[in-house]
């Protein structure tokens, strides 16, 4: 008998130990900002409490099944109905976890949403999540920007958030949890996220919101304050067309400015492309380089799907293309 449980166990058990070391700790587990520290505090404190839950309650399943096992010769034991000490027992511990679990929970949740306010000399970014993208506009300091989204590094940022199109929400995992982005303006959305260290932090939209939701990422980058100054002033002062990028700017203003303005500050109908050639990535995912470019231009919804830009494989040729792409690649 053993035998032949232990034949359904042992590659049941092999095949999730396989699954786990698939497994790495990141995201809300490994927090990278003081909100997110919080938040996986009570984490912890959930699993600790329902971890023990569980270990009492099997050690009690089992010690019964194996105490009490029918045995040849029992008869049917006494019969008894209801137990007013057990039931108050089952009861109120239940309760008590409870209020263990909700008194901090609810009491972060106010904090973290008195915090998210932004008072005098907060830093403030606007978010405005789009099917598919992320527009990130920087009011005091007038920049516009997309999918990739700077901030300095131990300090606390506002990020105000909403939506144009349905409902998305904004999250970074290791920063802190997510925040609906509504729709309309109104109900704005307040998320206050402050990154400990310098680096580069995953965002995703956690609201399925259409045919390219699973690719509407974002990144943070963190940088200390001197380089994020620098970040900044970089950003205010445009890239200038050369020669060799004439002739790419023309055909660029011809077919794409009327939805991708590249001033600095203006806000269009798609990515403000403004230091497009320091991205990481295009469309929030697929590495930025020629190549790609290239098939982003002529087929974007190969890259993503439902995205709102027209491919221009049969638009422009493929010279046209590549000089729209060392436009691009100068944009710093
Ligand atoms: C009808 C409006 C429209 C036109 C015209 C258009 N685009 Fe776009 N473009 C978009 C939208 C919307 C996105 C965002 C796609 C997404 O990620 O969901 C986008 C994204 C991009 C991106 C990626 C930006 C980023 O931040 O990752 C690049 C690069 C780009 N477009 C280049 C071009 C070029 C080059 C042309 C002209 C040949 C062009 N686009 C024409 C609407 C347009
Ligand atoms: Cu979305």
């Amino acid at each position: 008998m053993v035998k032949r449980w232990m034949k359904r166990l042992i590659p049941l058990t092999a095949m999730m130990m396989l699954l786990l070391t698939g497994c790495s700790v990141e995201g809300a587990l490994d927090p990278k900002g003081p909100v997110a520290e919080k938040q996986l505090d009570l984490i912890l404190l959930s699993l600790g409490v329902m971890t023990l839950v569980l270990v009492v309650v099997f050690v009690l399943f089992f010690w019964v099944i194996i105490r009490y096992r029918r045995k040849p010769g029992d008869e049917i034991p006494e019969q008894i109905e209801g137990s007013h000490k057990l039931e108050a027992t089952w009861t109120i511990i239940p309760i008590v976890l409870l209020f263990i679990m909700a008194v901090p929970t609810v009491a972060l949740t106010f904090n973290l949403e008195q915090e998210a306010k932004a008072t005098e000399g907060d830093m403030v970014i606007q978010v405005v999540a789009k099917q598919f993208w992320w527009e990130f506009t920087y009011p005091e300091e007038g920049i516009v920007t997309a999918q990739e989204v700077y901030i300095p590094v131990g300090k606390k940022v506002v990020f105000e958030l909403s939506s144009t199109d349905v409902q998305h929400s904004f999250w970074v995992p290791e920063l802190g949890g997510k925040k609906d982005t509504n729709v309309g303006g109104r109900n704005v959305n307040y998320l206050a996220l402050e990154a400990s260290y310098p680096g580069t932090y995953k965002g995703k939209c956690a609201e399925l919101c259409g045919q390219g939701h699973a690719l509407m990422d974002f990144k943070v980058i963190a940088l200390e304050q001197p380089e994020y100054d620098a970040w900044v002033q970089k950003m205010l002062t445009p890239a200038e067309v050369t020669v060799e990028t004439e002739l790419g700017a023309e055909l660029f203003e011809a077919k794409c400015l009327s939805c991708h303005a590249i001033d600095p500050g203006m806000p269009s109908m798609g990515p403000n492309l403004n230091g497009f050639a320091d991205r990481m990535f295009i469309a929030g995912w697929l590495e930025n380089d020629a190549e790609n470019l290239v098939k982003w231009i002529e087929t974007p919804e190969d890259v993503k799907p439902g995205v709102l830009m027209p491919g221009f494989k049969d638009v422009l040729t493929r010279e046209e293309i590549d000089e729209i792409v060392k436009y691009l690649q100068s944009l710093h």
